[in-house]
């Protein structure tokens, strides 16, 4: 025995495989973790009612500070799951470098640890940045990366043993139990943490329960749609989706308040019943995101709920020298909008409804900004909390830095939705799509085949120059591979851009051309 223990004593180099072995228990150990401190942050995010886990907190600064061409790529290749694609690849970079900090807690704590403090570090410097983190928002960071630091140095202490001596029972059963304690531990805290961090069923409850002004009826303007089309009005679930809000605000409507300040007369304050008492208005109006391309489905069209923006304002009194409104969300993001556009006819309005419904909380519950006309990213606010009356010379909204055209009226495009995709045979074709130009309007949508003459379409009725249009055009199909374009002609008559231009920095031009095999 005493011989044995002596034996061993010497054996200070492990043979290769033990080695391995214990690597490799070390990489779990990282994993658990990491794991075990990211439940505990969830926890710690619930109980101070904050959205800033570590996950949240490092994501929203990447999407803070992504280069413009980055984000074009993420919406292309993800679309709206951009935001599962971003959480999930931090999640997996989070572990891998939590694996190597297990790996090397085995032999040096110190080396692991560093690791896992880099990690927290970074998570709470993230959270420290973000508007809407608060005082506390980084707080579920710092929990995260101490809980993960004491269960790594639980695993050294398990391993150290084992790596010199490979067989030891004792520390390969120490090690299995205490993995599978780390890792039951982490899922109960982590469940916890999900019934803790209920704001989100809280909220959820507060707009199923309201009752606000509804519009009479949901059904389009007569004659709007063209049979085949896309749905002139945009179904809640299938609008698209564009922020920077990785956690999407969660706002109770009786908590609400919006502060229009700045350069007015009279500071109002608004709580959610004080909008609701107002004069209401019903209004469609298509939203487009700057980010499209030619051809993409960025845009919606429904119908909104809401206050005139420019009664309020009125109310406020803006002063002569103010040209700009910055409106804030909930979570920092900003857009500057300029004064006469919700001051002229167009009915800029705060909505609180979308087709017949409370907002959407991924649209902005409980209010936000919808302005007939310009981009999603200088006008749509959603989360709104304050408007500031201002000049565009005394400020920078959220993109204006990021490469962003301050001003940004929508351009004037068309789209081809049909035979897209559609299996196509000789003879008459339906060719079908839409076209917009908010607050101009769309007077003639044309197509042309094969780079042949231009062929004027049929419009559907227009149900205002705020909405998209829908056209239709019939086409006798020869059998073989064939280019259709599209371009529309706005109210004056003028054709939109043929160039092609991407999207930054002030919306992408060019005609909407797609190839349809017909047999
Ligand atoms: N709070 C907040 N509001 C925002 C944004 C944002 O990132 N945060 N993005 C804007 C952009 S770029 C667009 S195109 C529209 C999209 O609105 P939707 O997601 O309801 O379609 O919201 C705008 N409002
Ligand atoms: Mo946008």
């Amino acid at each position: 025995m005493n011989q044995q223990l002596a034996e061993r004593e010497h054996q200070i180099e492990p043979p290769p495989d033990g080695r391995r072995a214990t690597r490799w228990r070390g990489a779990v150990g990282g994993v658990l973790a990491a794991l075990a401190g990211l439940a505990a942050g969830s926890v710690a995010a619930g109980l101070l009612g904050t959205s800033q886990t570590p996950v949240v907190a490092i994501g929203s600064a990447f999407i803070d500070r992504v280069p413009p061409w980055l984000k074009e790529l993420a919406i292309s290749w993800f679309g709206t799951n951009d935001k599962t694609a971003l959480r999930a690849g931090i999640l997996i970079v989070l572990l891998a470098l939590a694996a190597v900090g297990g790996i090397l807690a085995v032999r040096r704590y110190w080396a692991g640890a560093l690791i896992v403090v880099v990690l927290g570090g970074v998570a709470v410097a993230a959270a420290m940045t973000r508007a809407d983190s608060g005082q506390t928002g980084f707080v579920p960071s710092a929990v995260a990366g101490l809980t993960a630091l004491g269960v790594l140095r639980l695993y050294s202490s398990r391993l150290e043993p084992l790596f010199r001596y490979p067989d030891d029972g004792v520390s390969r059963r120490g090690f299995l139990q205490l993995s599978a304690g780390v890792a039951i531990g982490s899922a109960a805290i982590g469940a916890l943490g999900r019934v803790i961090g209920g704001n989100r069923a809280a909220v959820a409850d507060a707009r199923n329960g309201l009752s606000i002004p509804m519009p009479p009826s949901l059904a389009p303007p007569a004659g709007v749609q063209v049979e085949g089309g896309v749905p002139w009005a945009t179904p809640n679930e299938d609008f698209y989706r564009i922020d920077t809000a990785l956690a999407v605000p969660q706002i109770m409507p009786s908590d609400w308040k919006l502060r229009i300040h700045g350069m007015v007369a009279n500071e109002l304050n608004l709580s959610f019943d004080d909008l609701l008492k107002r004069k209401v208005l019903h209004k469609w109006v298509t939203l487009t995101c700057v980010s499209n391309e030619v051809g993409g489905d960025l845009i919606g069209n429904a119908l909104w709920t809401g206050v005139l923006l420019k009664d309020l304002l009125e109310e406020a009194g803006p002063s002569k020298d103010a040209d700009a409104i910055q409106s804030t969300s909930k979570d920092g993001f900003t857009a500057g909008t300029p004064l006469s556009t919700l001051l002229d006819n167009r009915q800029a309005m705060l909505a609180f409804a979308m087709n017949g419904e409370p907002l959407p909380v991924e649209h902005g519950f409980p209010v936000r900004i919808v302005v007939p006309g310009l981009y999603g990213y200088v006008s749509a606010t959603k989360w709104l909390v304050d408007i500031e009356v201002t000049r565009f010379d005394q400020f920078e909204a959220y993109w204006t830095p990021r490469g962003w055209s301050e001003l940004g009226p929508i351009k004037l495009s068309s789209r081809i939705d049909v035979p897209l995709g559609k299996k196509v045979t000789v003879g008459p074709t339906t060719v079908a799509g839409v076209a917009w130009d908010q607050h101009v309007g769309v007077s003639k949508v044309e197509v042309r085949v094969d780079g042949g003459p231009w062929q004027q379409t049929t419009l559907a009725a227009d149900a205002s120059i705020d909405t998209w249009r829908q056209w239709h055009w019939t086409w006798d199909a020869p059998r073989g591979t064939h280019i259709l374009q599209v371009r529309a002609l706005d109210a004056q008559g003028t054709p939109q851009v043929e160039a092609s231009a991407p999207p930054a920095p002030d919306g992408s031009t060019g005609l909407h051309t797609i190839s349809v095999k017909v047999d």
